[in-house]
């Protein structure tokens, strides 16, 4: 977004960027605010701790890369966090990722978590970990859950969600990956038109987040 500014501050432009500035800050201060478990990064070198049982005591096993760098794995660590579910980080190093955690995910990637159940469930992709995570929180009979049971404001999570992942993410690095002067505007009215579903949302909720009074994983997944 620095860069988007520093293209294109028109008068038109600056509410829009503002806006959107204003919900990273908020949703960060939020998530850092509301005090969730802090991680216990119990780095396991080898793999992953294969001992993990049916104990819904047992904290869930939460896959990520060394350093911390990938916002997919952000979204689900703060989803933890924000959830106060007891985890384990386990790093997963090697290119390519090795034989045990392609058993654990097939595509190769992070975030991935492990469940305390029977059966050692498995779950990746970000949004369905945080969908589930949220879903487990209510299973768990957890109050607080980020994704609310009316089944209207579900759709609507989603339907953001799937705006961000099909519109806006592609929009915005398409954006920053040009080269092309010549091709600027039309790129920074492309992104004005997808941050628009973002500020129609902010604006019918009355916010301050997305869905209104409540910090969603639609706010999250926007991180
Ligand atoms: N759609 C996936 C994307 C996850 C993803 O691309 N993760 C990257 C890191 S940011 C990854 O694991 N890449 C494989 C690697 O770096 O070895 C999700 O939302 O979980």
């Amino acid at each position: 977004f620095f860069h988007f500014r520093q293209r294109r501050t028109t008068s038109t432009m600056r509410p829009l960027l503002l806006l959107f500035c204003y919900l990273k800050v908020a949703t960060a201060f939020v998530s850092a605010s509301r005090g969730g478990v802090a991680p216990s990064s119990t780095s396991l070198a080898g793999g992953y701790d294969a001992t993990i049982g049916a104990d819904p005591k047992t904290p869930i096993q939460f896959f990520v890369l060394p350093g911390n760098t990938c916002p997919y794995v952000q979204r689900t660590h703060i989803t933890l966090n924000e959830l106060g579910l007891p985890y384990d980080v386990t790093e997963v190093t090697g290119m390519p990722k090795p034989d045990w955690y392609l058993k654990i995910n097939p595509r190769g990637k992070v975030p991935a978590i492990r469940v305390p159940t029977a059966d050692y469930a498995v779950i990746y992709e970000s949004a369905i970990c945080n969908e589930f995570l949220c879903d487990y929180a209510t299973f768990r009979q957890q109050k607080q859950t980020l994704m609310p049971m009316d089944p209207f404001m579900r759709a609507r999570i989603r339907l953001l969600n799937d705006h961000c992942d099909n519109v806006f993410s592609r929009t915005q690095f398409t954006f920053l990956m040009n080269k092309d002067e010549a091709k600027d505007e039309e790129l920074c009215t492309e992104m004005e038109e997808a941050l628009r579903m973002y500020e129609d949302a902010l604006v019918e909720s009355k916010g301050p987040y997305l869905l209104g009074e409540d910090f969603t994983i639609a706010d999250l997944h926007l991180l």
